[in-house]
This record gives structure tokens, C-alpha cells and sequence, in this order.
């Protein structure tokens, strides 16, 4: 019976070793800058509804106009510190992209048109399938130490 468990726990840590680069793939999401608009998904700005995981990146194309992207919401402390593409370009097909390791809420605006409402956000949730495995590995972890 001790022996089955052990076993059962084995397979339970080969399967959790084998899921987990399926879990940690990240991926790149494209928002575009036109008119005074981020565009993402057919939302524009603050409809703009992003959810990403940690790990995975924002890559901003340039479509037309003058743009720059900036970390945070305009006048908040700390704008720019996060991410900061530079001085405004225009040139069509400009990208810049940033890598969002952290959970949570995460503002950006354009400079030349923040008074535009060119202005959203992206949200990092922590990737449930990840979170389980982790937890499970614990167990798992804790249990072989008994
Ligand atoms: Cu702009």
C-alpha cells in the first residue's frame, strides 16, 4: 500500500515535469497605434480589455501617426519607470514591445495624445494551470520528504 502511494506520487511528479513547459509558453500580443487610438482586439484605449499572463509580451506597432509609448497613467508617480519607448516616431512599422513578468494592472498612454484619451492598460493574472502545478509540485515535494 506504502509502495503504491509511492509510486502513484512518482508518476503524479514525472507528469507535473512533463506539463510544466506547456504551462510557461509565453506569448506576444499585438496593439496598434492609429489616430489618436491603441487598438487591440477592435477596442480602442480604455476598452481595451488585455489579459496576459506573466511572462508573456505587448508589442506595440506603429500603423500611422505619431506615437511613443509610456509605462503608467498620465501624472501618476513613476511614469515611464516600468517602460518607456522614447521621443515620439512616426514611421510606420516602428514596434516596441515589453515583457510583463508581474501580476497585476499595468497603465501606458502616448504622450502626444494622452489628452486624446490615447490611453490604456494590460492585465497580468497569474496562469491557473501553472499556479495548480506549482502547488501540486509542493505537495509532492513535501510528501517524498517524509
Ligand atoms: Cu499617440
Amino acid at each position: 500500500m506504502h509502495a503504491l502511494l509511492l509510486r502513484g506520487i512518482g508518476a503524479v511528479a514525472v507528469a507535473t515535469v512533463m506539463l510544466l513547459p506547456v504551462a510557461a509558453q509565453a506569448d506576444t500580443f499585438q496593439v496598434q497605434m492609429a489616430g489618436s487610438s491603441f487598438i487591440f482586439n477592435g477596442q480602442e484605449n480604455m476598452d481595451i480589455d488585455l489579459m496576459i499572463n506573466p511572462g508573456d509580451t505587448v508589442e506595440w506597432l506603429w500603423v500611422e501617426g505619431p506615437h511613443n509609448v509610456v509605462s503608467g497613467f498620465p501624472g501618476e508617480p513613476g511614469e515611464g519607470d516600468l517602460f518607456n519607448s522614447g521621443d515620439p516616431t512616426d514611421v510606420p512599422g516602428t514596434t516596441f514591445e515589453f515583457t510583463f513578468n508581474d501580476p497585476g494592472t499595468f497603465g501606458y498612454h502616448c504622450e502626444v495624445h494622452e489628452d486624446f484619451g490615447m490611453i490604456s492598460q494590460v492585465t497580468v493574472v497569474p496562469e491557473p494551470a501553472s499556479a495548480l502545478l506549482l502547488c501540486f509540485g509542493a505537495f509532492v515535494f513535501r510528501s517524498r520528504r517524509r
